[in-house]
C-alpha cells in the first residue's frame, strides 16, 4: 500500500552522490579547498563569494534546541485501525480499518540538552503525528500517564527547577539536585508523577518497550454530535522493559546514543517496532462517577475500572533520511486536531494549546513552519495567511482577505457535514477566578495506588531511586521536606528513604490507601525474547557443534546474537568454519547486552579470561541471563550456577531454558550479594 507521506517527502529528497559541486545558486565551482587570495601568502579577498556563502551558511547552521524534550529521535510508520470507532468519533482516520494512515513519531527525554545521554532517569516523550486526509492530528504523549502539575502556568517553574541549576549549569539531564526536590516538596500535586519518575518507567530499555499515554482526558465527538471522554494509550508489542540504574549510568558513558541506536538498528534490520493503540472511554454522563476529577492530569483511570479498548496498531517501518530535516524540524502541537477529536477543560491541556505554536515560532524561525516537508499536511491548505520568513507557497490570487466577492468568497468555510471543524459546544459558566477546584486537592491516593501495585523488585527500585536522588540534595531541610511529603504515600518507603538520607522519619503512619491496579506494574506486561541482544563470546577453536546449536536456537527465538571476541579477526571453530566477531571486549560491554552466552574455546588466554569474568560478573549483577559451556563453567563465581537465570550448557534442554530466561529478561530473585561474599 502506498505511503502518501513518503511520496510527498520524495519531492524534497536530494541525493548529492556523484554530482558536481555548486554554490547555492547552482554555479559549478573549480575549487573548494582554497579561498581566493591576493597572492599565495596574501589576505583572502572580499570578492570570494563562494567562501562567504560557505562560511555564512555554516555560521547559521544551528537552531535553538527544544526548551524541553531537546534530546530525541524519530521514525516514520503507519497506523492501522482494527475496528471502526464510528460509534464514538467521526475522526476520518478512525472509521475504516482498510485505510492506513502515515505517521511520524518522535521519542525524547525531557530535561537534558540535545547532546545529553539517552539513558538518564527522566520521563520520555512519545509524540505522534498522524498525516490524515483531514489534516494532521498530533498525539503529543509521554511514557507516563500523569504529570507533575495540574495547571500549565506552573510549567516554567517546574522546568526551571529540573533543568541544570542556573549558577553552575549542572547537573545535566538529572533531577538529582536541590532545585528539583525543593520544587517537588513545595508543589505536592507532583507526588503521583514523582512516583512514576522514580520507578523503572523512567529508565526504559528501549523506546520500543515503553507504553505511551495521552495523559489528558480528551473528547471524542461522533456524527450525531455526541461526546465521549477518552484517554489514549499505546502498548508495546514487546512489553514494558527497563534497564537497571547501575547499567543506565554506565551506558551513558559507553554508548550515550543507546536508545537512539536501538530504534534505528531495529528498523534497519526489519524488526519493526509495534504498539497497540488503545482508548479508555467514559460516557459524558459519567463525568463525575469516579472518585477523582477527570480533568485532573495527576490522575489516571485504573484499567481495571475502565478497560483499555485496543482499536489499532502503530508500526514504525522507516528511519529518517536526514535527522535535522525530519527529527529536529518536526513540530508537534496538541492543538493539531481533526473533526471528532476535541479538548476538555484540563488546565494543563488548555495551557499546552497555547505553548506549542509559540515555541515553534522561535525554534523554527517564523510562522511558516507548517510548510517544512515533515510538517506539511497531506491535504492542501488554503487560507488568507500570507508572507513571513521562509514562505514557500506562491499564492497566485490577488485576494488575501475574508470576506470578499472578487474570489466568490473563497477560500470559504464549510459546514460540519462537509468536514468543517466545529468546537464542541460545552456549556461553561463561572466567575473569572485564579483558583484550583476542590476536586483537584487529593495528591496522594493515586501515588499510593501506584506504589501498592508494584512488585517487590519494583518497590525496591523506587526506594533506591529516592535514596540516590534525595541523597544528592545538599539541603538537609529539603531532604526532610521530601521525606515528610512521601510519608503521605507509604510509611515504610518514606522511613527507608529517611534512614538513607540522614533525616528524621516522617511522623505518623500512612495506611489510608489500599487500592491496587495490577496494570500499573510493568512486571505484568508481555515477555518475549524478540530482538533482545545476546553477546556470544567465542575464542579460537570453539566447539562448532555446540555453538551452531545455540546460535540457531537464538535466531529461531528471534533474538539478536552478536559475536564478541578478543579481536575483530575471524575466529575458527573446531569444525573449521569461521565466525567474524562484531565486537571486541573493548568495543562493546556487558551493559549493552541483554544476555550473554560464553562458549570460549581451548585457547582462552589469561587476558580473555579476565574479560570473560568481567562480562559474567556485570551481566550477573544486572540480573540478566547467562549461559556458559560446561568446559568453562569454572569461570562462574561460586554458587552463581545455582542462581536464577544462570545456566551451564550440557544439552538441548539447557538451550531451551536459556531462551526462556531471555524472555524473562531480568532474574530479580537472584542473590547478587554472593559475588561480594565469594571474592
Ligand atoms: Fe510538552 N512541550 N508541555 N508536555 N511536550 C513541548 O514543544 C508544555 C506536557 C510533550 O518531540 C514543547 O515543540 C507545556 C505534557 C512532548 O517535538 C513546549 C506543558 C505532555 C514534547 C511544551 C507541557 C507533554 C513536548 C517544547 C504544560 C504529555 C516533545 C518543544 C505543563 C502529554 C515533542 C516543543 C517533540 C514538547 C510545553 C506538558 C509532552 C515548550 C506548557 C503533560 C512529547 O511547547
Amino acid at each position: 500500500m502506498n505511503n502518501f507521506k513518503d511520496e510527498q517527502l520524495n519531492q524534497f529528497r536530494v541525493d548529492d552522490m556523484g554530482k558536481d559541486l555548486t554554490t547555492n545558486q547552482g554555479l559549478k565551482m573549480t575549487e573548494d579547498e582554497f579561498s581566493l587570495k591576493a597572492g599565495e601568502r596574501g589576505p583572502t579577498l572580499m570578492e570570494d563569494f563562494h567562501f562567504r556563502e560557505k562560511i555564512t551558511h555554516f555560521d547559521h547552521e544551528r537552531i535553538p534546541e527544544r526548551v524541553v524534550h531537546a534530546r530525541g529521535t524519530g521514525a516514520h510508520g503507519e497506523f492501522q485501525l482494527y475496528e471502526s470507532m464510528k460509534e464514538y468519533t467521526k475522526a476520518g482516520f478512525l472509521q475504516n480499518p482498510n485505510v492506513k494512515t502515515p505517521i511520524f513519531i518522535r521519542f525524547s527525554t525531557v530535561a537534558g540538552f540535545r547532546g545529553s545521554a539517552d539513558t538518564v532517569r527522566d520521563v520520555r516523550g512519545f509524540a505522534i503525528k498522524f498525516y490524515t486526509q483531514e489534516g494532521n492530528y498530533d498525539l503529543v504523549a509521554n511514557n507516563m500517564p500523569v504529570f507533575f502539575m495540574q495547571d500549565a502556568i506552573k510549567f516554567p517553574d517546574f522546568i526551571h527547577a529540573v533543568k541544570p541549576e542556573p549558577r553552575t549549569e549542572v547537573p545535566q539531564a538529572s533531577s538529582a539536585h536541590d532545585t528539583f526536590w525543593d520544587y517537588i516538596a513545595n508543589n505536592q500535586e507532583s507526588a503521583h508523577m514523582v512516583m512514576w519518575a522514580m520507578s523503572d518507567r523512567a529508565i526504559p530499555r528501549s523506546y520500543r518497550m515503553m507504553e505511551g499515554f495521552g495523559v489528558h482526558t480528551f473528547r471524542f465527538i461522533n456524527e450525531q454530535g455526541k461526546a465521549t471522554f477518552v484517554k489514549f494509550h499505546l502498548k508495546p508489542a514487546l512489553g514494558v522493559h527497563s534497564l537497571v540504574w547501575d547499567e543506565t549510568q554506565k551506558i551513558a558513558g559507553k554508548n550515550p546514543d543507546f536508545n537512539r541506536k536501538d530504534l534505528q538498528e531495529a528498523i534497519d534490520c526489519g524488526n519493526f517496532p509495534e504498539f497497540e493503540f488503545g482508548v479508555q472511554l467514559l460516557a459524558e454522563e459519567d463525568e463525575f462517577s469516579l472518585d477523582f476529577d477527570i480533568l485532573d492530569p495527576t490522575k489516571l483511570w485504573p484499567e481495571e475500572d475502565i478497560p483499555v479498548k485496543i482499536i489499532g496498531k502503530i508500526t514504525l517501518n522507516k528511519n529518517v533520511d536526514n535527522f535535522f530535516a525530519e527529527v529536529e524540524q518536526v513540530a508537534f502541537h496538541p492543538g493539531h486536531v481533526v473533526p471528532g477529536i476535541d479538548f476538555t477543560n484540563d488546565p494543563l491541556l488548555q495551557g499546552r494549546l497555547f505553548s506549542y505554536t509559540d515555541t515553534q515560532l522561535i525554534r523554527l524561525g517564523g510562522p511558516n513552519f507548517h510548510e517544512i516537508p515533515i510538517n506539511k499536511p497531506l491535504v492542501q491548505f488554503h487560507n488568507n495567511q500570507r508572507d513571513g520568513y521562509h514562505r514557500q507557497t506562491i499564492n497566485t490570487s490577488n485576494i488575501s482577505y475574508h470576506r470578499n466577492s472578487l474570489a466568490n468568497g473563497t477560500p470559504k468555510t464549510v459546514s460540519e457535514s462537509e468536514g468543517g471543524y466545529a468546537h464542541y459546544q460545552e456549556k461553561v459558566s463561572g466567575n473569572k477566578i485564579r483558583a484550583r477546584s476542590d476536586s483537584f486537592k487529593d495528591h496522594f491516593s493515586q501515588a499510593a495506588m501506584f506504589y501498592n501495585s508494584m512488585s517487590e523488585h519494583e518497590k525496591k527500585h523506587i526506594m533506591d531511586a529516592f535514596k540516590f536522588e534525595v541523597g544528592k540534595v545538599k539541603s538537609k531541610e529539603v531532604r526532610q521536606q521530601v521525606v515528610d511529603m512521601f510519608g503521605n504515600v507509604n510509611t515504610d518507603m518514606a522511613n527507608q528513604i529517611a534512614d538513607s538520607v540522614g533525616v528524621n522519619r516522617p511522623e505518623g503512619e500512612c495506611s489510608k490507601y489500599s487500592k491496587v491496579s495490577p496494570a500499573l506494574s510493568q512486571a505484568n506486561t508481555v515477555k518475549r525474547p524478540d530482538t533482545l541482544k545476546v553477546g556470544c563470546i567465542i575464542c579460537e577453536g570453539y566447539n562448532s557443534e555446540e555453538f551452531n546449536a545455540v546460535l540457531n536456537a537464538l535466531y529461531d527465538a528471534k533474538t539478536t546474537p552478536e559475536i564478541i571476541s578478543s579481536t575483530l579477526s575471524p575466529v575458527k571453530g573446531s569444525g573449521g568454519e569461521e565466525q567474524v566477531p562484531k565486537y571486541t571486549f573493548t568495543t562493546t560491554d556487558p551493559v549493552l547486552m541483554d544476555a550473554i552466552y560464553v562458549i570460549g574455546g581451548p585457547n582462552l588466554d589469561d587476558k580473555a579470561v579476565t574479560e570473560v569474568k568481567r562480562f559474567i560478573h556485570e551481566t550477573y549483577m544486572h540480573y540478566k541471563p547467562i549461559l556458559v559451556s560446561q568446559n568453562i563453567s569454572m569461570l562462574l563465581d561460586a554458587n552463581m550456577a545455582a542462581q536464577s537465570g544462570v545456566t551451564i550448557l550440557d544439552g538441548n534442554m539447557q538451550i531451551n531454558k536459556f531462551i526462556n530466561d531471555i524472555s524473562m529478561h531480568r532474574h530479580w530473585d537472584r542473590n547478587v550479594n554472593i559475588i561480594a561474599t565469594n571474592k
